[in-house]
Formats: structure tokens, C-alpha cells, sequence
């Protein structure tokens, strides 16, 4: 190590040496020991999570770095989102920032500071200050619906959260105070240190009034949110037909009627939804009855359909008025935030889809960084040799591949007739990849003889670019399904809530049609696929996030733990690439103002290595030359400015 003790180490990572897997997580670490979160590969944000609040955002941070280019002061995500900025507003470039990490890493909060660095440099002026309200007031209202606490962090982004976080009391909707009291809230993880709900809770309303909802509107939306908290406590027992077929109905008729009111549904329609099915076909209708085990399903089904339809609807409720307020066509800037990539005791549907995302998103970055950098060498014809890096385009196609990935196996599994389960399902995963470098499961480990105690029968398990994950099969065929009875969007669509009833068009009987929805998986599959094409469309930039230990404890890094994340983040190939190539580029006309190229060959000695000239700019190699350079012209501004001042003295 020559990194020497009491220094910060390197500011950007494109300068270590030696640079080796270990010099890089220990530059990181004693950056970290110095509260100094951020780091750079040459445009590249790296950010650990500091799990405390730095006096590094206020007004006085986003003046300074708005007023200077990215090199010249400290690493710091107003940085990057100055870059960012500026090239939307002076190159007409539709931006996107893509921020990636695991679970906890500080995804969302490098979004909020984003977000919130470009509301406070972006023009003045009536309408762009109501867009920059109405911006920075949609995460609270976001945060509120979509956040809930997991086991890696207290404020995980969900997309389809069983639990909610952020409603506090509302006389008028008739909740609890204790959230122990619901179903659906988990007692474990409803409430978290340090954070108010009821102080929470006026800020998501008057966040909800700044994005230009109206009073009725918030009415409606926390009705329907307390519709979803009041389902998870109707009761379901079992009950015996006439003929002795079990059947189910309601425990207390209390809870449904309270429902019925708050909605306006009929609430023996409700119950008659909630127990039985109607299965139609061409000629007739069958009525059977469900037993309670198909009812709590059902009542599960409809109250996770109810919320993530409300997720959604705010969210477009929250782009259009953001929109109608800019007008469209406009330059873009997007800033990404999903959920990161996670690892649980207990892995299911949910945790492979967002696996699966992450994994897009990191062929992104392998594309888009050095596709990008290739493409700039040729454009400007200089020679170029390639740094091996891991494509992790074989997991994707392991996925998601259109015949023979395991979502498709999954779709093919779910519309098959006959007896279909988890376990078929896995057994054709077994057999289709059981020579596959990056799936394993029980059987075909047993195949290779490396049996495997901790993975149980019903598990396969995929070699992720961020590391291996075991799923448990049980309930992908349900979840993949995700069918909601016809019944129960009937019954929705009955209810005289406006807000509720618009959730469920497909429940207007006149709308009822035999074809199949298409598959949770296919869906995902297609958001994603959107999700993909709108990035490369724009001009990238990363945040890479860090999560230092796993306590959510400030001031603690763990070597063991960000190792394992530099690693599939690829930070280090990262930097061989950047090295390889040459850091940094600039056109030659802002070049030439700030330095001169002549006077840089000639006065400054530089080596030939150290520049390479292309068609319409010039290559720096290393960051040092750069920011020898810039110190240089640093010099000579003072000598200059010194100059000037005795003269001027000398005037006097
Ligand atoms: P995530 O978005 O990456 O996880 P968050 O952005 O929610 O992670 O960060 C987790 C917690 O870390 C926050 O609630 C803050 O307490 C703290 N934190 C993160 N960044 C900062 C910062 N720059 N300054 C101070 N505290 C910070 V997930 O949504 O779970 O993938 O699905
Ligand atoms: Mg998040």
C-alpha cells in the first residue's frame, strides 16, 4: 500500500496505484473514514453510503459546483448532476442518470439530491418554479405509497408493497392508531426508529396539494389506501354447502359493511365476490363456491391488485401534471431509481424479477460505457485496444430469452393444461439448463456430484453478475398468474368510488372479454423492454451506490462487504478501461481558451503518451496531466493577476 496515512487517497480511482481489487476498496475506505463519500472513474460517481446527515448539500455546495466544471473541486454528486444539467441545456441532449446499487446502497436519496440540485439551478420564472415544486413534492407522495421498511432497509423502494408506511391517523377513514392492528401492516417493520408518521403524514398531504391534487382527490386516494388495510382483516371461515362441499364466508359482517360504506359497494355483493367464482364460458355460467384457503387468496389477491393499481395511478397522475405544467417536448432528463438488486433469506418471484431488472440495467452500464468509449476512439481515429471485462448478456438470456428462458418457461408452464405446479415447473428448468454455467439446482448438482445442503429440492439458483441467489419455486406459478377472478373486478368496478372504480375498467361487464391478461412475468418483461429503449436513447451518466456495512450504522465499513460490491459492480474493470483509454477529452475550442495547445506541448514538456490528438478534440490520458494542467493554468491566472495588480499600483 502506498497510500499514506492521514491522506484521503485518490479522488478519482483512474489514478491508483498500484491498482489492484484491495488498493481500490482501501482508497475507498479511508475516503470513507474521512466523511469523503464520493469518488470518481473518470465521469463515473461512485458514492458509500454514509448513513448520517453531511453538511455537503446546502445552498452554498450547489453555488460552488454549479460555477465550476466537474475536475476542479471535490468529488460530489452535484457534480455529475451539473454535468448533467449542462449538457441537456448547451448540447440539447436528453440526459438520463442512472443510479445503481443493492438494497440500502442510497439509490433513492442520490435521486432526491439530484432532483433536487436541478430544481435549484434550472431558470426561474412562475412555471418552472411550480414544475420544480411539483417535482421535488412527488417523492414524499411516492415514497409514502411505494417505500415500505425491509430487512436491508429501513425505507426500501417496493413497487408492489404489501405494507403500508407513512398514513397516520384519519379520523374519517376509520383507522387505528396502532398499526399493529392490521393484517397487512407487519408488526416487525411498521415502524421505524426516528420517523414520525403523523408528522410524515401531513407532509405527504400538502406534498399531494403542491403536485395540484385536489381535496377530493387525496380523499379518494387515502380511502382507497384504508380499503386496502380494512380487506386484510376480513375474516374468512370455513362453511359447509348444503351438499357437504366446503365452502367459505365472512366471520363478522362488521368489517365488510364498513367497507361497503367507505367505497360505496354493496357489501353482500362484496362477500359474494370475495367467497365464490364464476367461470364463464361461450354457452353457460358455473357459480362454485371457494373454500377459505381460495378466499383468503382471493381477498389477497384483490387488495395487493387494489394497491399496486393506486401505485400506479399516482404515479400517472403525478407525470401528467408535470407534464401539462412543461408542456411536452421538451429536453428530458430522467433520473432512474428502482429497487436494487437483493439477496434474502428467503428468495421468491418478486426478488427474480428485480434480480433480473438489475441485471438489464448492468448490461446498460457494460454496453453503454464501453460501446460509448469505443465508438469515440473510432469517430476520432485513435488506436484502441479492448479490457476484458464479464458480459453478463448470458444471465439476461438465461431469463429472458423469447423460447427458452425461464420466464418464457414460466408463461408456457402456466398456460399448459393439465396439472401444472411449481415443481413441473421446475423439473423443465432442471432439464433445460442443466448444463447451463449459470443455473444450479439440487438435481443437477447431484449430476456433478457437488451436493449441496443448503439448497432445498424446491430451489434453483442463478449465477447473478452480483452473486449467487437460490429462489424458491413455491408460488412462481400463482404469482405469474396473478389472475384476478373476474368477480372481484366486477365488484370493484361496482362500487360507486370513482377513484376505485376507475382502477378496474375491466370490470365493466361490457369490457369483459376471454382473452387471457398477459402473465406478471410478461409484463415485467415488457416494462423492462421500454425501460431499456428510453435509456439508450439518452446520453448516460452513473451513480454507482455502496452500502458500507449491513447494520445501517454510520462511520462502520466493512472490507468484506464493499468488496463483494466493487466486484459486480465491475469498479475495477471500470478503471482499467478508463485507463486504457484516455480519461479525459475536450473539444478543442474550449481546450485552446484555457490552455493553448502549443503552449502545452511546448512550455509544459508534456510527454506524447500523456495527449493524443483527434479529429475534434484532444485526449488527455491521465487525470494527473489533466489536473496538472489545470493547476498550471491555475499559476499563470495568478501570475497574471498579480501582474496586473502591481501595474495597476504601480498606476496609482
Ligand atoms: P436504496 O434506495 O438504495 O435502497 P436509500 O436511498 O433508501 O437506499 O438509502 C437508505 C438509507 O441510507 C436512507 O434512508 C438514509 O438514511 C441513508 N442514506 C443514503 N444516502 C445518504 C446520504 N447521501 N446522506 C445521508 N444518509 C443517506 V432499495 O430502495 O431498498 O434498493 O429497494
Ligand atoms: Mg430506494
Amino acid at each position: 500500500m502506498t497510500l499514506l496515512e492521514g491522506s484521503v487517497g485518490v479522488e478519482d480511482l483512474v489514478l491508483l496505484e498500484p491498482l489492484e481489487q484491495e488498493s481500490l476498496i482501501r482508497n475507498l475506505q479511508l475516503r470513507y473514514e474521512k466523511k469523503e463519500i464520493y469518488t470518481y472513474i473518470g465521469n463515473v460517481l461512485v458514492s458509500v453510503n454514509p448513513y448520517q446527515q453531511l453538511p455537503i448539500y446546502d445552498l452554498e455546495f450547489v453555488a460552488k459546483y454549479r460555477d465550476y466544471t466537474f475536475y476542479e473541486l471535490k468529488p460530489h454528486i452535484y457534480a455529475l448532476a451539473n454535468m448533467a444539467y449542462q449538457s441537456l441545456r448547451d448540447q440539447d441532449r436528453d440526459q438520463c442518470i442512472l443510479i445503481t446499487g443493492e438494497s440500502g446502497a442510497g439509490k433513492t436519496e442520490a435521486s432526491k439530491l439530484v432532483m433536487s440540485y436541478v430544481a435549484a439551478v434550472c431558470g426561474k420564472g412562475e412555471q418552472v418554479n411550480s414544475v420544480k415544486e411539483q417535482l421535488l413534492q412527488s417523492n414524499p407522495v411516492l415514497e409514502a405509497f411505494g417505500n415500505a421498511k425491509t430487512i436491508r432497509n429501513d425505507n426500501s423502494s417496493r413497487f408492489v408493497s404489501e405494507h403500508l408506511l407513512g398514513l397516520g391517523q384519519e379520523e374519517a377513514l376509520k383507522l387505528e392508531r396502532d398499526t399493529g392492528g392490521y393484517a397487512y401492516l407487519n408488526p416487525d417493520t411498521s415502524s421505524v426508529d426516528g420517523m414520525d408518521d403523523d408528522a410524515n403524514f401531513k407532509v405527504l398531504q400538502s406534498a399531494m396539494t403542491v403536485i395540484g391534487f385536489s381535496e377530493e382527490e387525496i380523499r379518494q386516494v387515502l380511502e382507497v389506501a384504508a380499503l386496502v388495510l380494512k380487506l386484510g382483516n376480513v375474516e374468512l371461515v370455513n362453511e359447509f354447502q348444503a351438499n357437504g362441499v366446503p365452502a367459505s364466508g365472512i366471520r363478522d359482517g362488521r368489517g365488510v359493511q364498513e367497507i361497503g360504506e367507505l367505497v360505496g359497494l354493496n357489501s353482500g355483493e362484496l362477500e359474494r365476490a370475495l367467497c365464490s367464482r364464476t367461470m364463464e364460458t361461450a354457452k353457460e355460467k358455473v357459480v362454485t363456491a371457494l373454500n377459505v384457503v381460495q378466499a383468503q387468496y382471493a381477498r389477497d389477491a384483490l387488495a395487493k391488485n387494489i394497491y399496486s393499481r393506486l401505485f400506479n395511478w399516482l404515479v400517472n397522475r403525478i407525470n401528467e401534471s408535470i407534464k401539462v405544467s412543461t408542456g411536452e417536448k421538451r429536453k428530458v432528463m430522467g433520473v432512474l431509481d428502482i429497487y436494487g438488486f437483493e439477496i434474502l433469506e428467503d428468495n421468491s418471484f418478486e426478488q427474480f424479477v428485480i434480480n433480473y431488472c438489475n441485471e438489464k440495467l448492468q448490461q446498460v452500464f457494460i454496453e453503454m460505457t464501453l460501446k460509448e468509449e469505443q465508438e469515440e476512439y473510432k469517430r476520432e481515429g485513435i488506436p484502441w485496444v479492448k479490457v476484458e471485462y464479464f458480459d453478463n448478456g448470458i444471465i439476461c438470456n438465461l431469463i429472458e430469452h423469447n423460447q427458452r428462458g425461464i420466464l418464457a418457461m414460466l408463461d408456457e408452464e402456466c398456460l399448459r393444461p393439465g396439472v401444472v405446479s411449481d415443481s413441473t415447473f421446475l423439473a423443465k428448468l432442471n432439464q433445460l439448463f442443466s448444463k447451463h454455467s449459470h443455473y444450479e439446482s439440487k438435481v443437477t448438482q447431484n449430476a456433478q456430484r457437488q451436493y449441496d445442503h443448503s439448497m432445498g429440492l424446491s430451489c434453483f439458483r442463478i449465477c447473478h453478475y452480483a452473486g449467487k441467489v437460490t429462489y424458491n419455486v413455491n408460488s412462481f406459478i400463482d404469482k405469474n398468474n396473478d389472475l384476478l377472478f373476474r368477480d372481484l373486478s366486477q365488484a370493484m368496478w361496482k362500487a360507486r368510488h370513482p377513484l376505485l372504480r376507475s382502477l378496474f375498467p375491466e370490470g365493466d361487464p361490457k369490457q369483459a372479454s376471454l382473452k387471457r391478461p398477459p402473465t406478471a412475468g410478461a409484463q415485467f418483461k415488457s416494462s423492462v423492454t421500454t425501460l431499456m429503449k428510453n435509456l439508450y436513447s439518452k446520453n448516460p451518466n452513473y451513480i454507482r451506490c455502496i452500502k458500507p456495512n449491513e447494520q445501517q450504522q454510520r462511520g462502520h465499513f466493512s472490507f468484506e462487504l464493499v468488496n463483494v460490491q466493487a466486484q459486480y459492480l465491475g469498479l475495477l474493470e471500470n478503471v482499467r478501461v478508463r485507463r486504457a483509454g484516455y480519461a479525459y477529452r475536450q473539444a478543442y475550442g474550449s481546450f485552446l481558451e484555457r490552455e493553448g495547445v502549443e503552449k502545452v506541448l511546448g512550455e509544459l514538456s508534456m510527454s506524447s503518451e500523456e495527449l493524443a490528438f483527434g479529429k475534434t478534440k484532444i485526449f488527455i490520458r491521465s487525470p494527473k496531466t489533466l489536473f496538472y494542467l489545470e493547476e498550471q493554468r491555475r499559476l499563470r491566472l495568478q501570475q497574471l493577476a498579480t501582474l496586473i495588480q502591481k501595474t495597476y499600483r504601480g498606476w496609482r
